[in-house]
């Protein structure tokens, strides 16, 4: 045999092996080969016993990616090259994401459990007959504080989180909406204002929080809320009923002003390939035993009504995370403001980050 024939019958015999060995694994693991959805979620987002539920019931194999914006999540599936199943934006993602034709139609015949969620999240302007989006959690932005650390201050109102007392003492999350949002708010514009000299109003304002202001943070806000780090953070209400079961001590409220109610859905991109897996994905999260489970892990509010009913009533019954209708009224949902107004946001965002250093 000539040397190039050694080493190609080598070759051969390595992928072969190779091969065989990757189909073993796979089939002892319970996955049926090359059966696999990947779900892109925020961070801290699911109970991964669940995700590993899903596994076992269905045979498919999740990849699970994270985002911590809706900004990074649309950048990411617009630029290509992804394989994503599932997603979950938030509403005037799924708004501008509809626009850019990003997402596919959902076939509701394959979404049974639909029927639990409370008809009070189905048809919202975002996607009005649910052709893209089903719901996953919503919630409010507000603020998480711990009453021993703030005196007499009691957040009624945005601007006690300019109080001089605060100095170094206040953590923001790291969202151009919420933050540029809340300081709309604070002057007791809109959420969704368009001027610009209101937005460099809310800038300037913005700009003197900044002594107060310890660190703009992600998801470990939570971790840091609830060891004390700071007496206050500007949160989403899911994040501070986590840190409220890690530490007592601590309150949530929404300030008079108004605040943003968010809506976060499911919606299968156009990047998908495999539809079925990601019906019967979107299918499970929605099935009321998981949906509570999910939502006692991850402390977020459920849309789903016959989850909701089997929760205990110290989550069900707390209106500081399942406002009643007064509450709500004082909210504002993020309208999608268009790509340039958006990127807008973010450079004003990123201005006021610059202040800080
Ligand atoms: C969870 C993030 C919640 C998303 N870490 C709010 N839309």
């Amino acid at each position: 045999m000539t040397q190039l024939v050694r080493m190609f019958l080598l070759v051969f015999i390595v992928a072969f092996g190779l091969m065989y060995l990757t189909s073993y694994l796979n089939s002892s693991a319970g996955y049926s080969g090359g059966n696999t959805l990947t779900v892109y979620n925020w961070g801290d987002y699911i109970d991964p016993e669940l995700i590993a539920q899903f596994e076992e019931e269905t045979g498919i194999k999740v990849i699970y990616q994270t985002f911590d914006s809706n900004e990074a999540m649309m950048t990411k599936i617009k630029q290509g090259g992804t394989t994503f199943d599932v997603a979950i934006p938030s509403e005037y993602a799924i708004s501008k994401m509809k626009e850019d034709d990003l997402l596919l139609k959902l076939d509701h015949s394959k979404l049974p459990n639909l029927e639990h969620i409370d008809s009070r999240f189905m048809h919202l302007s975002f996607d009005p007959e649910n052709a893209y989006s089903v719901p996953y959690f919503w919630g409010t932005v507000g603020i998480v504080f711990n009453p021993d650390l703030v005196g007499d201050l009691t957040f009624d109102s945005w601007d006690d989180l300019w109080d001089e007392s605060l100095r170094n003492n206040v953590f923001l999350l790291d969202g151009a909406r919420e933050v540029i949002g809340m300081g709309l708010n604070s002057l007791g514009y809109s959420l969704n204002d368009t001027n610009e000299e209101h937005l460099q109003e809310a800038l300037a304002k913005l700009s003197k929080l900044t002594p107060n202001v310890k660190a703009i943070v992600g998801d470990e806000i939570k971790m840091l809320m609830a060891n004390e780090e700071a007496a206050v953070g500007l949160v989403w209400s899911g994040d501070a009923s986590e840190i409220m079961d890690e530490n007592e001590a601590l309150d949530y409220i929404v300030p008079e002003e108004g605040s943003n109610l968010w809506f976060d859905n499911m919606v299968i991109p156009k990047t998908a390939r495999n539809l079925d897996g990601a019906h019967q994905f979107i299918n499970f999260m929605l099935n009321p035993e998981v949906a509570a489970q999910n939502t006692e892990y991850v402390g977020y509010s459920t849309p789903n009504k016959d989850a909701l009913a089997i929760l205990p009533e110290d989550i069900s019954g707390d209106e500081r995370f399942y406002p009643d209708e007064e509450l709500t009224e004082r909210l504002e949902v993020y309208d999608n403001l268009g790509p340039r107004m958006l990127s807008h946001y973010n450079e004003l965002f990123l201005e006021f980050k610059m202040h800080r250093k």
